[in-house]
């Protein structure tokens, strides 16, 4: 298929991520996809629908989840993403392994999103160099299990971009281009509601669209979160995931508004619609693009890798 200058993604508008969860116990999707034929039409349904991008993950980041073998989570997302990128698919691999972002890239993922921004693996920024993709670097503090313990902040939005930018250093320092480079505040990681609506308060000077910026493109996850469900509580509870779309809706609107690059949700129609809207309205895309590199064959990717692997 002839890939468009870009590598794939689209220009001129904010890019629509597709969460496809193969894993027993995420909060929205957990238990649904564990079949790999039905990852697959999941994946497929997600392009079909305004993804973008299919962001393919086997393990849960729910906080209090327990982790998953690599070995596990590489056996779910290996075949999902080699039939997806059989079909064209961009797809990104949601994991914090290098050896799973390693099998993920040789069967064709071509995006790393690594919740830990690079902290869970020290081994991760060097394969992301050598494999020359695009790494997202997520704001994290530490593993799902006891991760809400470690949400205190004197200054949420200054220590979050300034433990960002650390990781970026480190990023630059194993060998990362710093066009491969996408940050993402990490809503729901380590953060409380409140935490996370001061991080969307600042969402245009993370982008650009006021002041410097970060540096960097961003991206978002706010689909369906919890903090979506309290402020949509009722006296019943909170909100249930499968009732937070419209809330995700206006945040995907709010966040191309603010030059944000991409957003990460579970059913990207609305969420589709309403960037194309905002592109429209403001006259403009994100702030910062990602130009996607080129996907190189497998044989070469392999290749590249071995070369390089010691
Ligand atoms: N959130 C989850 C998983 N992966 N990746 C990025 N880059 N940003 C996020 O906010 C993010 C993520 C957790 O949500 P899920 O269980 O719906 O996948």
């Amino acid at each position: 298929m002839a890939q468009p200058p870009s590598g794939g993604l689209p220009t001129g508008r904010t890019v629509v991520m597709g969460v496809l969860n193969v894993t027993a116990d995420s909060f929205s999707d957990g238990g649904r996809y564990l079949d790999p034929a039905a990852a697959v039409a999941r994946g497929l349904e997600l392009a079909a629908t305004g993804a973008d991008i299919v962001d393919v993950g086997g393990e849960s980041t729910r906080p209090g989840a327990n982790r998953v073998p690599a070995a596990d989570e590489a056996a779910r997302v290996v075949p999902v993403i080699a039939e997806l990128a059989a079909h064209g698919i961009v797809c990104s691999v949601d994991t914090t392994r290098s050896a799973v972002a390693g099998a993920a890239v040789r069967a064709g993922a071509r995006i790393v999103n690594d919740v830990s921004g690079g902290l869970a693996d020290p081994e991760m920024g060097a394969f992301v160099a050598a494999a020359g993709v695009p790494w997202v670097l997520m704001h994290w503090r530490g593993h799902s299990v006891d991760m809400q313990a470690l949400a205190t902040y004197s200054d949420v939005v200054g220590e979050v971009r300034a433990e960002l930018l650390a990781r970026v250093e480190a990023a630059i320092a194993a060998g990362v281009d710093k066009s491969m480079i996408v940050l993402d505040p990490g809503l729901g990681f380590a953060k409380n509601a409140e935490h996370n609506w001061l991080l969307l308060r600042v969402l245009a000077e993370m982008t650009g669209a006021v002041g410097d910026g970060w540096g960097f493109p961003i991206l978002l996850g706010a689909s369906r979160k919890r903090f979506l469900g309290t402020l949509l509580a009722d006296p019943a509870g909170p909100r249930p995931p499968d009732g937070r779309e419209s809330a995700t809706t206006a945040i995907s609107a709010l966040a191309a508004a603010d030059g944000v690059w991409g957003v990460r949700v579970h059913e990207p129609a609305a969420s589709l619609d309403a960037v194309r809207v905002v592109a429209a309205a403001a006259g403009r895309g994100p702030i910062r693009e990602l130009v996607l590199p080129v996907a190189s064959a497998r044989s070469t990717i392999s290749d590249r890798l071995e070369s390089t692997s010691g």
